[in-house]
């Protein structure tokens, strides 16, 4: 049998069992929203840091990895919620084309999101911004103090959702759910707001009856690569599903729009092949018939679903029912927390510690003699 690889090779966390560190930070999510919860009533830091902005667009949120799927998820919500023009950039995309990024996007607010406030494309956008003043922003960091604050004309900081692990987990879904609560103050959408308030408890109830499930079907068989589904926002969470799995795993990993996968991808699709659908309320009716499709062909199927039906059942081999009454924008974050925990498993399956995955930092901080400085417009 073959050896199965040390774990050495992935070295280890500072809390000794690989992935030990990583593990507790997905199963703090529900105490960690709690106190975002409670900051974003109580804390006046985070008051003063919206009262210049207004739920008037244009947004436009500028970050990278999954700091930049977050911001499209966000983006998605908020262009629903508050009716607004509401996008997201990676932070190069604004660096290399700034002219046409603030031209197309139109936008008067941007927010620069980087949960380490040191990614280096991040601060070269805020610096751009700020020599050309070309708009009001927001700089927001899981980090006490970082060059991104010097940069931006207003701070937001979440230090308690930080983690010590590489990959981000608790910061994204705490950061997802503060702009939820945002999103739903700007809307004066107090149902909203109140289902958020219920989503801690429930995800606690949630993650001790499918935490498990989910890393049984990481750990028992091993798959050649990992495809992502979803449509709307829920695209942008398959986006960061896929990123956790190639983050932690070092595994190949894809994400695409549910309907797309027919448009040539489904080619991979075997017995060696593990595809995650993340269904939307929506499209789920349509994203259905293409889960038995997918079956027949041989893939293994995971289906992270609001609530199960007989047809989900019979093609998933393993079907995740969130079972929430909340509305869709509500269970987002709860919607990440399988592919957090799928990623663990299959990391530690192949030997490896997610809490220090390979080839990779906490933050891209690039060298400053390779880095062109800010440029004024016309400069
Ligand atoms: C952005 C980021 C992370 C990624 C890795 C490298 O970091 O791309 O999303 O998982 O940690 O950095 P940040 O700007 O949000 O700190």
């Amino acid at each position: 049998m073959k050896k199965k690889a040390t774990a050495s090779r992935g070295g280890r966390s500072s809390s000794g069992a690989p992935g030990h560190q990583t593990l507790q930070e997905i199963l703090s999510q529900p105490a960690t929203w709690l106190e975002t919860a409670r900051q974003f009533e109580q804390n006046p830091e985070v008051h003063r840091a919206f009262q210049s902005f207004s739920h008037e667009g244009p947004w436009l949120f500028v970050a990278c990895g999954s700091s930049y799927y977050l911001s499209r998820t966000i983006a998605a919500q908020w262009t629903g919620l508050l009716q607004v023009a509401c996008t997201a950039v990676p932070a190069s995309e604004l660096l290399f084309a700034p002219h046409e990024v603030i031209r197309r996007t139109g936008a008067q607010q941007v927010v620069l999101l980087s949960r380490s406030g040191k990614t280096t494309e991040v601060l070269r956008a805020a610096e751009w911004l700020k020599a050309n003043e070309a708009a009001r922003t927001l700089g927001v960091t899981c980090s006490e103090s970082s060059a991104l604050e010097g940069l931006c004309a207003q701070m937001l900081k979440l230090p308690w959702a930080d983690e010590k692990s590489m990959v981000m987990t608790r910061s994204f879904t705490s950061l997802l759910l503060l702009f939820e609560r945002l999103g739903a103050n700007f809307a004066g959408d107090a149902g909203l707001a109140s289902s958020l308030d219920a989503l801690p408890k429930k995800t606690t109830t949630w993650l001790s009856g499918n935490a498990d499930k989910i890393r049984a079907l990481g750990t028992k068989r091993g798959f050649a690569d990992f495809v992502f589904l979803g449509q709307g926002a829920h695209y942008w969470l398959a986006q960061e599903a896929a990123l956790k799995m190639t983050e932690m795993s070092s595994s190949y990993a894809q994400a695409y729009h549910t309907l797309e996968f027919r448009h040539g991808p489904k080619s991979i699709a075997n017995r060696e092949t593990l595809i995650t659908f993340l269904l939307s309320d929506a499209a789920a009716a349509e994203e259905m018939p293409l889960i038995g499709e997918l079956k027949k062909l041989g893939a293994a199927t995971m289906v992270v679903a609001n609530r199960a039906t007989p047809e989900l059942r019979r093609h998933s081999d393993l079907l995740i029912e969130l079972g929430l009454d909340e509305p869709e924008y509500s269970r987002m974050a709860l919607t990440a927390i399988p592919a957090q925990l799928l990623g663990l498993a299959v990391s530690l399956r192949k030997g490896l510690n997610p809490d220090t995955p390979k080839n990779l930092t906490r933050a891209v901080v690039l060298d400053p003699k390779n880095v062109e400085p800010a440029k004024r417009r016309g400069a």
